[in-house]
């Protein structure tokens, strides 16, 4: 039997925001009732159906990285980032600034490219929009506890101006904590399912798509940022 391809994406966001319930109810379609704090990375991985009901339907392992939050470890888990084919990112409704970190998570992940130490004082100027258009590389932002959240309406649209359209990614609200967030059918399942099929794309089957760690990149992303690239 031939070998399953697979892609790998990342999960990151602040402690607490929800990413371990999050992949495993991805992959285990299943909430979880009490998560362990993720200390490092956990790996958990779930079969995809690219391209669903169409003759190009193919199986691929999806590969999620829960990447532990903790500010403690920033120093050490961008060994985890390499190589990464999608980024989800992961910010909690009722923690604004979760959000707005979602910022300094996609210049930490730049940066575990540079091979320099992390300058976390330049993260106010990093630009998604270069980024995402310099590393191709897609994003989903997931936006956790919509439990929690009062006025769903009104909250969601306050938040029109998010690191998702500045990165043009899709964005998907849910609770983590109820299986029918991710129901077959669902508007978020469907994001989802094309989330990975774009992941598999860029990976597999892009005419122009490139190694997420080539020099090319490399060089696109530096001159675009220069200051994220000179060493301490
Ligand atoms: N009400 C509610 N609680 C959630 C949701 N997602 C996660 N939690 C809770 O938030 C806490 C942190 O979740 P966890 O998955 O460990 O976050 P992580 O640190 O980002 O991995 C746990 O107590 C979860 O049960 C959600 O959508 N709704
Ligand atoms: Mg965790």
């Amino acid at each position: 039997m031939a070998a399953i391809d697979k892609v790998r994406i990342i999960v990151v966001g602040d402690s607490g925001v929800g990413k371990s319930s999050l992949t495993h109810l991805i992959c285990q379609h299943q909430p979880i009732s009490n998560p362990s704090w993720t200390i490092g990375c956990s790996v958990d991985v779930k079969l995809h159906e690219y391209k669903e009901g169409t003759p190009y339907q193919k199986t691929y392992f999806i590969e999620l990285w829960d990447i532990g939050g903790s500010h403690s470890h920033r120093n050490t888990r961008s060994v985890f980032y390499n190589p990464t084919h999608g980024i989800i990112l992961v910010h909690d409704l009722t923690n604004r600034k979760s959000q707005q970190n979602l910022q300094k998570w996609l210049g930490e992940i730049l940066n575990r490219d540079s091979g320099c130490k992390s300058r976390y004082s330049s993260f106010d100027d990093f630009d998604p929009e270069q980024f995402v258009g310099s590393t191709q590389i897609p994003i989903l932002v997931i936006g956790t506890k919509l439990d929690l959240v009062e006025q769903v309406r009104c909250h969601s649209q306050q938040r029109s101006s998010t690191i998702a359209e500045e990165c043009g990614a899709d964005e998907i609200f849910l609770d983590c904590q109820q299986i029918r967030s991710l129901a077959a059918g669902s508007s978020s399942a469907v994001k989802l399912s094309r989330f990975f099929d774009k992941v598999i794309e860029r990976r597999y089957h892009s005419r122009d798509r490139i190694s997420p760690f080539s020099d090319k990149r490399r060089s696109a992303v530096a001159s675009l940022s220069p200051k994220f690239y000179h060493a301490d």
